[in-house]
């Protein structure tokens, strides 16, 4: 009888790592992008429907430094202004590896516009954030500003950090920089703009991402330095310059030191009369530097 309930025991063991095994080397399938954002679109909603942002503190002190502080509409907060109401929202087109479109919105809430220029999508930013999930857990915060390199985070992020202005400084006598009148939002974000299937320890795959940002100050970026900002390499005006690559060489222009691979780099054949038009030879239409031909 012992001998038997220690087979039993045995075989449930081995039955529970064979299970594991099995698990680790087939992950799930990745989920399709029409419908993970249609079920983050309705969680979004649901949390801007039945949370609200400390806009009075911002009303009565316009000029004070504020951080932003979400709650939730109940108790004695029932009157509050749910964030749904305040919202803007753009959407954005995705392509999956098939080449199937799909359009997922993200959501914006401008709580100080800001009063410098807006950053396009591929910028430097310089920036104070906090990442949380729609549970409240925090999974990121930085509190003093740091450089980011747009075209290296989240699509939701690089985008909605676009609809804000940067602010001014001012330098004082040891050399600290203080910022005043810079750009303070919140970002709601389906998680396809955001990690989707690449989880991690704080952020579960497939969650819908909340960030509040404050936006100091921009740096309008040539990544490729030939003489063209990146975002003026967005050669189908798209919007989106990490989509074009002229000579298909699997680099995007706005990286490419030489954009129709002919031999000769951007930076010398872009505009050689000076004119500040891109020169175009053989009158085709077709700018040199994005002509094999010329
Ligand atoms: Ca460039
Ligand atoms: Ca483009
Ligand atoms: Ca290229
Ligand atoms: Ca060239």
């Amino acid at each position: 009888m012992l001998y038997r309930l220690q087979s039993f025991v045995f075989f449930l063991a081995l039955l529970f790592v064979y299970s594991c095994g099995d698990d680790s080397n087939e992950p799930e399938p990745l989920r399709d992008y029409a419908v993970q954002t249609a079920d983050d679109d309705e969680a979004l909603r649901e949390y801007l429907q039945t949370h609200f942002y400390n806009y009075e503190d911002f009303q009565s002190q316009p000029n004070a430094a504020l951080d932003i502080v979400l709650d939730t509409i109940s108790g004695d907060n029932s009157d509050k202004t749910p964030m749904l109401d305040q919202v803007m929202s753009r959407v954005i087109t995705l392509e999956d590896s098939e080449g199937v479109e799909s359009e997922h919105t993200l959501y914006y809430l401008i709580v100080r516009q800001g009063s410098q220029a807006r950053p396009s999508v591929v910028d430097s930013t310089f920036v104070t954030y906090k990442g949380q999930l729609l549970t409240g857990s925090v999974f990121d915060e930085r509190r003093y500003p740091i450089w980011f390199d747009l075209p290296q985070l989240v699509r939701g992020f690089r985008e909605g950090i676009t609809e804000l202005r940067a602010g001014t400084y001012t330098v004082d006598a040891s050399g600290d920089f203080e910022f005043q009148n810079f750009g303070q939002a919140l970002l709601f974000i389906p998680s396809p703009l955001g990690y989707f299937n690449n989880g991690s320890s704080g952020i579960p795959a497939y969650s819908p991402l909340i960030f509040q940002t404050k936006l100091y100050t921009i740096n309008v970026t040539d990544h490729d330095r030939d003489g063209i900002n990146s975002i003026d390499e967005d050669v189908d005006g798209d919007g989106n310059p990490l989509n074009d690559d002229t000579d298909e060489d699997n680099l995007a222009n706005m990286y490419d030191v030489d954009d129709d691979n002919d031999g000769v780099y951007t930076f010398d054949e872009y505009d050689e009369d000076g004119d500040g038009i891109p020169d175009d030879t053989d009158g085709d239409g077709i700018p040199d530097y994005l002509d094999p031909d010329n």
